[in-house]
């Protein structure tokens, strides 16, 4: 089976729409065929990823095969044994805290259909393994300002479902449910940061958040939370979920960073999944030349 190259893609192949996204009329994309093209399409941009060449992207079996969901389990195998059990259709998400318009609203009202975009984007995961992603989604600017946050709303946090009938993963107080995380507003606003409701040209599996999860590709894996429900603007740093569990270990920013090594392993090197040997972690995992500025001035050792 092919892998998709630059030249697999136009801006015309690329359709979707919601719960079937279509895409890359090429056909088949790593060992995986494609639906047919619906009548119900609306155009999607691509954006090439200058950062990344088509050819090395991690396969859809990996990616949708080999996850970190613990609700559904903490097997790397369980979220896609499990997550079919995910009632994503209709999904709501609550909005609280200091924004003009908070409330409920339904997934369609805050993500614009007709303004998807596909990223391409390294995932590097705090267990030092990483994966290329295509990504379908939008930027989380573009619906944080439809949310109309106040001037002293400082930072976003982000909260996942927690229901034990649709969720195995919740009987074990492996974390205290629901998870949490957040970002400051600068970082929130980052035209890096992405809303994704998709990867490989249709909707996003079950087991990779659907139907939306934060991407923050210059931070490790764990600040991309997942089935999102909540989101809230608030004046001070939000808990989030890692850093609760084990404070010495996670900071609130968890940008990539090879020079600051996890407590109990190395961050200097990773393992790309689907690859032999190992690779060498970049700052900000390469992203550095878009998100440095934020961090003027810091001292990245201790905000980590
Ligand atoms: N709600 C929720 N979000 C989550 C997690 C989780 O367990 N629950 N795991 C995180 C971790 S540790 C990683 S590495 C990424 C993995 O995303 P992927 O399975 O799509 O590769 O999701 C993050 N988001
Ligand atoms: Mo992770």
């Amino acid at each position: 089976m092919t892998k998709l190259t630059e030249n697999d893609v136009t801006p015309e192949a690329l359709y979707l729409k919601r719960r079937h996204f279509i895409g890359l009329a090429a056909g088949s994309v790593a060992g995986l065929s494609m639906p047919a093209l619906s009548q119900d399409t609306s155009a999607l941009k691509y954006k090439p990823d200058a950062l990344t060449g088509r050819s090395d992207l991690t396969s859809l079996r990996a990616i949708a095969g080999y996850n970190n969901f613990y609700e559904f389990g903490t097997g790397k195998g369980d979220p896609a044994e499990e997550a079919w059990r995910l009632q994503t259709d209709p999904w709501n998400v609550e909005v609280t805290g200091r924004a003009a318009k908070t409330g409920t609203f339904a997934f369609e009202d805050l993500i614009d259909m007709n303004a998807l975009e596909e990223r391409i984007y390294r995932l590097r995961c705090v267990e030092a393994w990483s994966m290329v992603i295509p990504w379908i989604g939008v930027p989380l600017a573009s619906v944080i300002k439809k949310l109309e946050p106040t001037t002293d709303a400082h930072y976003v946090s982000f909260e996942t479902l927690a229901d034990r009938k649709q969720m195995p993963g919740i009987r074990a107080r492996v974390i205290d449910w629901p998870y949490v995380e957040g970002l400051r507003m600068d970082e929130a606003m980052n035209p890096l940061t992405i809303l994704a409701v998709g990867l490989y040209g249709k909707t996003l599996p079950n087991q990779n958040g659907a139907p939306m999860r934060l991407v923050v590709p210059w931070k490790y894996g764990f600040k991309s939370i997942k089935s999102i429900v909540k989101i809230g603007f608030t004046k001070n740093e939000p808990p989030t979920s890692w850093n609760k569990m084990q404070p010495s270990e996670y900071g609130f920013y968890s940008n990539v960073n090879p020079e600051i090594n996890h407590p109990r392993w190395s961050q200097a090197t990773e393992r790309r999944i689907g690859e032999f040997g190992r690779r060498e972690t970049l700052m900000f995992n390469g992203y550095e030349e878009q998100v440095t500025d934020m961090y003027r001035g810091m001292d990245l050792s201790k905000y980590y």
